[in-house]
């Protein structure tokens, strides 16, 4: 148990797993609430029920990338920032493309899904996803989640972002292709030397598409150049042990420990 530091959110939420990646890359031990719908009595203490909130010791703050500066203020051993000036704004401007362009991708998947059956599928995998941790989930709304996602005003307004590509194949492609410009010849993406925010940010939303497999969601991995990034990112958190996003998760997606143990 850790008392310190707890993370409020949801099993699969792209933002709350922004900061939980993060905590883990800074091995940082916190302690996880998963949020219960609909009413999310364990946020009561914020009088709000946007997730992710993190609280350090007694003061709660909201909005992920600002919660991360946050935690390198406070935890200055591993930073996850780069203060040089240039590189502080390509940062930034990837951190933006994930917020502008790659959470709207898996949002509209989503709410957009190709089939009325993709559709109750995801929905009934995130509410049950969601079961495996604190989160209480009734057992009805099962078959509503898809639903009640496609009528959540922030997902709507997120995924608007991408509606310009005509179709969700268009979309995943192209998106794919300007992940991998991004990562371009690495090691990180902008072509850092060390691990940021862009990289936690972008990972975090491949790892929500990846973990649960949702159907119909771009499958990166299938790019050599990007399940390359991808297995970097992992292995900078080889031997640090943490509690899985929900029992049963990986904790790897692509890294092949098997080669690094
Ligand atoms: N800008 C916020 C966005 C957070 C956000 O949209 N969270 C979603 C879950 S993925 C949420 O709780 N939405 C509920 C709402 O907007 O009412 C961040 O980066 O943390």
């Amino acid at each position: 148990m850790n008392n310190n530091v707890t993370l409020y959110t949801h099993a699969l939420s792209p933002y709350g797993l922004k900061v939980f990646w993060a905590l883990i890359h800074k091995r940082i031990p916190f302690d996880m609430v998963c949020v219960s719908p609909p009413e999310f009595p364990e946020l009561s203490f914020t009088g709000q029920t946007v997730v992710p909130v993190l609280k350090v010791a007694e003061e709660w703050r909201l909005d992920s990338t600002p919660l991360i500066h946050w935690l390198d203020e406070i935890y200055t051993d591993i930073s996850l920032t780069d203060h040089s000036s240039d590189r502080y704004e390509c940062v930034e401007a990837l951190d933006n493309w994930v917020t502008e362009t790659l959470i709207p991708v898996f949002f509209r998947h989503l709410i957009d899904g190709e089939n009325f059956w993709n559709w109750i599928i995801t929905g009934i995998k995130l509410a049950s996803t969601m079961n495996k941790t604190t989160a209480k989930v009734p057992k009805w709304m099962y078959l509503f989640w898809g639903y009640a996602l496609r009528r959540a005003e922030f997902l709507t307004k997120s995924a608007a972002k991408v509606n310009h590509y005509p179709s969700l194949a268009t979309m995943n492609s192209a998106v794919i292709g300007q992940l991998e410009k991004h990562i371009g010849d690495g090691p990180f993406m902008g072509g850092h030397e060390r691990l940021t925010i862009a990289d936690i940010s972008t990972y975090a939303q491949i790892y929500a598409c990846a973990a649960p497999s949702l159907p119909g969601t771009p499958d990166f991995l299938n790019s050599t150049k990007i399940r390359d990034w991808v297995a970097r990112v992992e292995s900078e958190r080889v031997g640090f042990n943490f509690q899985p996003i929900y029992p049963g998760a990986p904790e790897f997606i692509a890294l092949d420990t098997s080669q690094t143990r």
